[in-house]
């Protein structure tokens, strides 16, 4: 058809702790937008599936090339940084990020990257054919990238992975996963107040949990109207893949009557679920 494909973007993190010259550590995970597909751990000489479709379209070969190319880049990559820091003579312990991944646009072409930092800070990205520091790194990245430029069989394998196996790869994932990815759940919502010591207010509370996907609207609303001190929370992780969102409201007693909370998500349709405050959602404190 000639509808825009809609994908979702791929991410790779990685997380490297040094904690001495000859220890460290090195973990990783995968995701498809907000949905976690591989787990990467120090402990295991694979890369784990989370979810059944997490091979996308790859062959079986495809799979095993790559399971084969990151065994002997997480080796590598600790002796190379180890090596790195006794040349800055880094201190110890220290951490490096990489956080890499792509976003196929429809009718465009993919956009792709790899950042790495050092102690949480962003120091170096991968640009067209190389690694660069970033405007602000400090002096010594200057001396890793002379040695790290030098290694092209290393740059032509990071341009292969990021121009050509990760758009491919978050294509067939999401092809594979579709179902799941796109899948609708409905919020449930519920009201708890509680009394303000000390004060003739309440502290509303509008709690909206089990949806997906992420993006939910929930308000205070009073004769009709928008509540302009609802205060929006932000919406976080349940441990299921669904999200919670909550937005509270603190009024004086007497105005609690007629309030209610209004609440719209994707799955709900034009049927926004709506709450009546009563007294009966007061909770002890
Ligand atoms: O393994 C390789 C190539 C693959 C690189 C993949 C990068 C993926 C990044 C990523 C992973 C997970 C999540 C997100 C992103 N190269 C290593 C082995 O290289 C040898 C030869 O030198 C090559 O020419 C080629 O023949 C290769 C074939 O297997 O074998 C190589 O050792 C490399 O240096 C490993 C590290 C590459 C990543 C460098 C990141 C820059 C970090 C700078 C920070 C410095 C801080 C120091 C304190």
């Amino acid at each position: 058809s000639d509808a825009p494909q809609r994908t979702l973007p791929l991410h790779c993190l990685q997380i490297s702790s040094f904690t001495n010259r000859s220890w460290s550590r090195t973990d990783g995970s995968t995701w498809l937008g907000d949905v976690q597909i591989h787990t990467w751990s120090h402990d295991s000489d694979i890369i784990r599936y989370l979810k059944p479709w997490a091979g996308g379209t790859f062959t079986d070969q495809q799979w095993e090339q790559l399971q084969h190319l990151f065994r002997v880049y997480r080796s590598s990559f600790s002796r190379d940084m180890q090596e790195f820091a006794r040349i800055v003579q880094a201190d110890y312990p220290f951490e490096l990020q990489l956080f890499a991944g792509c976003e196929v646009h429809p009718g465009s072409i993919p956009e792709s990257f790899i950042h790495v930092a050092f102690q949480g800070s962003s120091i170096v990205h991968f640009q067209g054919t190389s690694w660069v520091a970033v405007p602000d790194a400090p002096q010594w990245v200057g001396k890793i990238l002379q040695v790290l430029n030098h290694d092209l069989g290393t740059r032509a394998t990071v341009q292969w992975l990021l121009n050509d196996t990760c758009p491919q790869f978050a294509r067939g994932v999401f092809e594979a996963g579709k179902s799941e990815l796109e899948k609708q759940v409905k919020p449930e919502a519920w009201l708890t107040g509680a009394r303000t010591p000390g004060s003739d207010h309440l502290l509303l509370v509008c709690h909206v949990s089990g949806f997906y996907p992420k993006p939910a609207w929930a308000m205070w609303m009073w004769g009709g109207q928008e509540h302009p001190d609802t205060q929006q929370g932000d919406t976080v992780p349940n441990t299921d893949g669904t999200w919670y969102l909550r937005v509270t409201l603190d009024v004086a007693a007497e105005q609690a009557a007629g309030l209610a909370c209004r609440v719209n998500h994707s799955s709900l349709g034009d049927q926004d679920i709506i709450l009546h405050w009563g007294e009966k959602d007061l909770v002890q404190a």
